[in-house]
């Protein structure tokens, strides 16, 4: 295609946030800075000829995440690119749907989070995010009384900008209320009067699961009423909590909307697990997916939190931390947003999420009580990318011996694993490596590739396994795998040379020693 005429069709079509695009290529300048590290003032940031909007394109100069992921539905399309993730429907069905989500896990657009002064007086555009809901159900009353309530605490709206109030507002309510949580956020519907309701098929398994003496109306108050749960102290699953927030931060005049995250893949699926080791290269990404993927084995796992509109933007508001990243140990690992709701009653969970878990109607396209799957996943460093974390790693480390797996100088549990598991190779032992972060960023930085030299023979390129290491007594072991044609290839009795090839700039693994093909190969 002409790459003028693209730059065209881009251009006229709007950017989500709505936010400025100088070079007119599709993203927002915001967007480039801090997502797709692209030049906001190029549209073309590496003259290629294609636009740096172009779906490609805009990887290139990022350390992405790509999952192709199918979930039931609810899903909110037209909120799903945000500041953190790209998001494109593959395909659907009435009851589902197949979505691409590219995920920026360096990304510091949740650092950047601007004061406002002037958000008093809201635009128009967001008056459905300040609007009471079903469940975000705040009065009048209910304004002057948390207005009241914080000022009585030294909390005094008139004298915040939109990120302190949000920051203390948030704190404040969270400290107010009780954990109490009785499950019914995922099983209470709302009539065209904004009126709870438990759909007839789950009346049951609520009333079965109730036994603690509190009616259901109560639980409600309790529960998916924001007002009520202020009034009362208390709050729920993440979910409810979400629209405790939601009420009551808009009373406070803070813009606010709902958000559901799932986790990078399906835990209960052993194959998705799979993916993860698979798919992702970054060993710190892939630690705390696959983490996060391991905790949670056996369980139902998504969450709900909030989002609000701080700065001139939409930011993720996680109970009390304001900014949350996508890539985050204590939350999902590395999360995917399916769908942004303006109350929660919009996400009608009953008919969808809610029949299928309370139901266990788990004889699906999943299989288990997660309502996802992955069914395709990678990690791309792009051509141009700026963004790989230097960490707080090394820039250099110096391999001191390079030992063949079976090499009985070797720690014995490290020999047993590489036979059990059928590894054969060599092992790259570095002295005073530093601590486990450390050692996984400067692996996760520097270039991997190492080439067997001797003269006149052929060259043979080899790889640290930089997820297959061992750090004891201040040394680690890393395994540099020896397949069957490498091991064919090098001459027996022949003195080869092992150096690192060094290509990733700034990280310099020091590796100079000789190697010599042992006598017999372990079969496996
Ligand atoms: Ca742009
Ligand atoms: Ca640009
Ligand atoms: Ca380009």
């Amino acid at each position: 295609m002409n790459p003028f005429v693209f730059v065209i069709a881009l251009a006229l079509a709007p950017n989500v946030a709505g936010d400025l695009d100088s070079d007119r290529d599709g993203l927002s300048d915001f967007h480039e800075l801090y997502k797709h590290l692209t030049d906001p003032k190029k549209a073309d940031s590496d003259g290629d000829g294609t636009p740096d909007g172009d779906w490609l394109e805009r990887r290139e100069f990022a350390y992405t995440v790509r999952a192709v992921v199918q979930v039931l539905k609810p899903v909110t399309l037209e909120h799903l690119t945000d500041d953190h993730q790209d998001a494109r429907l593959l395909d659907e069905s009435d009851t589902h749907a197949e979505l691409e989500v590219i995920l920026y896990p360096f990304g510091t657009a949740h650092e950047q989070i601007a004061d406002d002064d002037g958000w008093r007086k809201p635009a128009r555009e967001l008056k459905p995010w300040l609007d009471p809901g079903p469940t975000s159900d705040w009065t009048p009353e209910l304004r002057k009384r948390i207005t009241a309530d914080l000022a009585q605490d030294g909390i005094d709206l008139a004298k915040l900008s939109d990120r302190e109030a949000a920051l203390q507002v948030s704190k404040w309510l969270m400290g107010l209320a009780q954990f109490h949580d009785g499950f019914t956020s995922f099983l209470t519907a709302f009539d065209e009067h904004g009126k709870p309701f438990v759909p007839d098929e789950l009346r049951g398994s609520v009333e079965a699961n109730m036994g603690r003496g509190v009616a259901l109306e109560e639980l409600w108050q309790r529960e998916v009423s924001a007002a009520g749960m202020y009034e009362h102290r208390t709050r729920g699953s993440c979910t409810s909590s979400a629209i405790y927030l939601s009420g009551c931060l808009r009373a406070a005049g803070i813009p606010t909307r709902t958000l559901l995250c799932i986790p990078l893949v399906d835990a209960n699926d052993e194959r998705e697990r799979k993916l993860v080791q698979l798919g992702l290269s970054h060993p710190r990404v892939r630690s705390i997916a696959a983490a996060a993927a391991a905790a949670g084995i056996g369980a139902w796992t998504s969450h709900t939190f909030n989002e609000v509109w701080v700065g001139g933007r939409w930011r993720r508001l996680n109970y009390t931390r304001l900014g949350q990243p996508i890539l985050d140990r204590e939350t999902l690992g590395l999360m995917i947003h399916i769908a942004t709701f303006r109350d929660w009653a919009d996400a009608r969970m009953p008919l969808t999420v809610g029949m299928r878990q309370k139901l266990n109607r788990y004889d699906d396209l999943f299989g288990g009580p997660n309502p996802y799957s992955t069914i395709a996943l990678r990690d791309q460093v792009g051509v141009h990318c700026v963004n790989l974390p230097a960490e707080k790693g090394r820039a250099s480390l110096q391999v001191d011996e390079l030992r063949w797996t079976d090499d009985k100088h070797l720690p014995g549990d490290i020999v047993e694993s590489c036979a059990q598991k059928g590894r054969f190779g060599l092992i790259a032992v570095f002295g005073n490596p530093g601590g486990s972060e450390e050692l996984i960023a400067f692996l996760g930085s520097a270039d991997p590739t190492v080439t067997l030299e001797a003269e006149g023979r052929a060259a043979i390129a080899t790889r640290l396994d930089v997820g297959c290491w061992w750090l004891k007594d201040d040394r680690a072991y890393v395994y540099l795998p020896i397949g069957p044609s490498e091991h064919e290839a090098l001459a027996p009795g022949v003195k080869y040379k092992a150096r690192a090839n060094n290509a990733n700039a700034g990280f310099t693994l020091k590796l100079e020693l000789d190697v010599t093909r042992p006598q017999r190969r372990p079969k496996g």
